[in-house]
């Protein structure tokens, strides 16, 4: 990794580097698992690229709260596969029933919905063994707080709770404070995740882990309000999936309810607000605060 304590901090370099150790790690993290057509799903979407947002977080957790980040990568890897698996099964017919995903057929397009849905579940178990069987180095106390950790974003009280809500709500008129729940437990809660694991890992104390859950709403709800405007402004060629998808799915969103002007505004003041947790921690936080700010400039 390149080091973030420098006074001019080379955000690209950084974010190659992390980036690149992510993909090695990703490639190394499927082994030779039997049936073959299994390994081939979990690898396809695994390996199909992407942002590598939440495994960066969780590296760049791990340092800010003097950790090494080489022990958190395993968790990193975890993260990845949570996030993949949830997207792998996002795109199935049942839910958002989406052919194209990070610029390629959607998974189940290739092997079958059946397929489909194990590979996904074979990433989400894979994603505890690595946390707990394949973290050498870390003390066993702290995995065991990532464990829960996970198992809190990935289930009901995250991903899996707001995902049920963003489906009920489908066709219906949302207020904001139901926008807001979806979005925190759809996207925010794996992004605390990411975040928070990292900290365990390095030996943050409450005070870091405090401020980095601050951090993790702020970029969370500012995350997937972008996600909204993208989904408006940008091509499925430049997103890798199939834009225009909400207004197809008469989804509300930021950019309905509030319009493109002020759905940005609250995405720049989120993120002004996110960074601003990490106040006590300016010294170290390069990483943090640049990856705030590469969530509402990005342009997939
Ligand atoms: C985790 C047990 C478990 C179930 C999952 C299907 C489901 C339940 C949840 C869906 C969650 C979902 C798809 C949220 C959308 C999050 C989002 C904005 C994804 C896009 O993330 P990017 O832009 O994508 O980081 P890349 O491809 O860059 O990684």
């Amino acid at each position: 990794m390149v080091s973030a304590v420098s006074t001019s901090f080379d955000f690209p370099a950084y974010l190659a580097a992390a980036k690149a150790s992510v993909e090695e790690a990703l490639d190394d993290s499927l082994g030779p698992e039997r049936p073959e057509q299994l390994r081939e799903a979990m690898r396809y979407s695994l390996l199909a690229g992407g942002k590598r947002l939440r495994p960066i977080l969780c590296l760049a957790a791990c340092e800010l709260a003097g950790g090494d980040a080489a022990q958190a990568l395993p968790t990193a890897v975890a993260l990845e596969m949570i996030h993949t698996m949830s997207l792998i099964h996002d795109d199935l017919p049942a839910m958002d029933n989406d052919d194209l995903r990070r610029g390629r057929p959607t998974n189940h397009k290739v092997y079958g919905d059946a397929i489909a849905i194990l590979a996904g579940d074979a990433l989400l178990t894979r994603a505890f063994e690595m946390v707990a069987l394949r973290s050498p180095g870390v003390p066993a106390d702290r995995l065991l707080k990532v464990v829960g950790e996970l198992s809190l974003v990935a289930g009901a009280p995250g991903l899996v709770g707001g995902q049920v809500e963003d489906l009920d709500c489908e066709g219906k008129q949302v207020d904001l404070d139901t926008l807001e729940f979806i979005h925190l437990h759809k996207t925010g809660a794996l992004l605390t995740g990411c975040l928070i694991s990292g900290a365990l890992i390095g030996g943050a104390d409450e005070d870091l882990i405090a401020a980095l859950r601050i951090y993790a709403r702020g970029i969370g709800l500012a995350f997937q309000i972008i996600d909204d405007i993208l989904d408006v402004t940008a091509s499925s060629d430049v997103l890798g999936k199939t834009a225009g998808k909400d207004l197809l799915a008469d989804k509300t969103t930021y950019p309905k309810l509030l319009g493109l002007d002020e759905s940005r505004r609250r995405a720049d003041a989120l993120v002004n607000e996110a960074k601003s947790a990490l106040d006590p921690w300016r010294a170290s936080s390069a990483p943090l605060l640049a990856l705030a700010d590469y969530i509402t400039s990005r342009d997939r």
